[in-house]
């Protein structure tokens, strides 16, 4: 059992008020808090070793090169790559994804398919429909059911030989669905489609195995799961990576520069150009060991509970009606109430300390596809308690009375 008032000592905001109340957090799909471990590594960087990497033959330069590639081997453990050069450093999920993108601007024919996911946040909608646009390849949609599920006999009846594509998040970031990825990325493979997974929501909950799923692109940022903002991974099989153009050009992506030809960079460096977010990327890698401490059995043990405890209570609430009601849930509860608007209740209880996220979640074919504007989203993570909970539910009482 998790030792949750210990966990939470780590997280200095965790002990804030706000408006006068306490903190009550429940915004983790957003952003996660950061425990002071990851606050402390981030001043020790600036103070002990901030130097440029991979250029310069001082000792700093070096000490910060090392612990940057200390970093991806631990990412690369954490996520079971075969190799550390298919781990690039990214900013984020959302340039991840684009450097994929990007790369299949050269590779995708006319009539070629893309498949995305109802349930995808834009970031992976919008760089497939501007590669599509590019290309002439064409999107399609693979269906989601009223419970907010992946419709899977509609997936398959999708895929062809024209299928290049599959893009899917492994979990929902409005709705918390867990997505079938294996089945997905096997069925995709069989007719010889690549696989990009967004892991985004996924990793502050779980530990990918992206052998075990035998995806070819795994993406993710750091800033969710108790890493800094400006941090992400773009996992990619190794042939994938070899085969993909350079993302952006510049100083360490190249072998050799010419005024008639440059040759670019092994892996993993051909998809880093300039100097990147090094304290960052360090920095992930002390997050990574924080939770891999705390472990993600105990981690995902406690998140169900939350799950259910938060679930049982809010549709305690009258005309309460929760999005995403598939049997494969992550820590999070998207819901609205009959006839008040989203933002109504969510700026009420902001005002009694709860900090929650409403509107559509940057997902706003599933906000369509269940005619709402939006909808309130509670995400909770290991360090929320049933306590905070009581606290949201009695402020989304009160909401409703006043607003109705
Ligand atoms: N994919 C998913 C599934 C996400 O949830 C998000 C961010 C992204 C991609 C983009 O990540 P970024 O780090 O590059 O911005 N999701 C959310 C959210 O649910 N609320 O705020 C950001």
């Amino acid at each position: 059992m998790l030792d949750i008032q210990k966990i939470r000592a780590d997280f200095p905001i965790l002990s804030q008020t706000v408006n006068g109340k306490p903190l009550v957090y429940f915004d983790n799909g957003a952003t996660s808090q950061k425990p002071q471990i990851v606050i402390d590594a981030i001043e020790k960087y600036y103070q002990e070793i901030n130097a440029n990497i991979h250029r310069g033959v001082h000792t700093l330069s070096q000490l910060a090169t090392d612990a940057y590639e200390i970093s991806r081997g631990k990412v690369q453990q954490h996520i079971n790559a075969k190799f550390a050069h298919e781990v690039l450093f990214t900013p984020g999920t959302t340039h991840g994804i684009n450097l994929v993108t990007n790369g299949f601007a050269s590779i995708l024919k006319p009539g070629d398919e893309v498949l995305v996911s109802a349930l995808e946040h834009h970031s992976n909608i919008v760089p497939w429909q501007m590669l599509c646009e590019k290309t002439g390849a064409v999107l399609k949609v693979i269906p989601m059911n009223e419970d907010g599920e992946l419709i899977m006999d509609a997936f398959d009846a999708l895929l062809s030989e024209k299928t290049k594509v599959v893009t899917v998040n492994h979990i929902s970031n409005a709705l918390g669905i867990i997505n079938p990825i294996k089945y997905i990325i096997e069925k995709a493979h069989a007719v010889g489609a690549a696989v990009l997974i967004d892991g985004a929501q996924a990793v502050p909950h779980l530990k990918p195995d992206v052998q075990e799923l035998d995806c070819d692109f795994y993406v993710f940022s750091g800033h969710k799961m108790c890493g800094p903002t400006g941090t992400g991974i773009l996992y990619g099989k190794e042939a994938w990576l070899n085969k993909l153009p350079p993302y952006q050009g510049g100083g360490e992506m190249i072998k050799e520069v010419t005024f008639e030809k440059t040759t670019y960079a092994d892996l993993p460096h051909k998809f880093e150009a300039g100097t990147p977010n090094i304290a960052g990327g360090i920095v992930l890698g002390t997050a990574i060991d924080y939770l891999n401490n705390i472990g993600f059995d105990n981690i995902q043990k406690h998140e169900e509970e939350l799950l259910e405890y938060a679930t049982k209570r809010l549709l305690e609430i009258e005309g309460l009606r929760i999005y995403g009601t598939g049997k494969n849930k992550a820590s999070v509860v998207s819901f609205n109430i009959d006839g008040i608007h989203p933002y109504d209740i969510g700026s009420i209880i902001d005002k009694l300390g709860i900090a929650v996220r409403t509107g559509h979640h940057c997902a706003q074919p599933i906000m369509n596809f269940f005619c709402i504007p939006g909808t309130i989203r509670a995400s909770f993570s290991f360090y929320n308690t049933k306590e905070e909970i009581d606290l949201m539910v009695d402020a989304v009482k009160k909401a409703k009375t006043m607003l109705s």
